[in-house]
């Protein structure tokens, strides 16, 4: 999985919390990336940071990523 996040997102910062306190840091990729960033907003058109790949689709929302 491909993590878009920034060092200085709150939300994100809760993400990968998440990631490291559940044990799965290490299947999560993580790219920073910034608001503006084409790549980000293909997959999240709202250009919000976190955004989560996951296979063929991508979970953006902190709280449903880390549901
Ligand atoms: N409800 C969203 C909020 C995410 C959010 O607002 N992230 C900020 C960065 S801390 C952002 O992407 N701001 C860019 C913008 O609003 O255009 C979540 O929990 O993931």
């Amino acid at each position: 999985m491909k993590l878009y996040m920034s060092h200085t997102s709150p939300f994100a910062r809760k993400v990968r919390m998440t990631t490291r306190l559940t044990g799965l840091a290490d299947q999560v990729e993580e790219i920073c990336t910034t608001f503006e960033s084409a790549e980000l907003r293909e997959r999240n058109p709202l250009g919000k940071i976190p955004a989560l790949e996951a296979s063929d689709i991508t979970l953006f929302d902190s709280a449903l990523i880390c549901e």
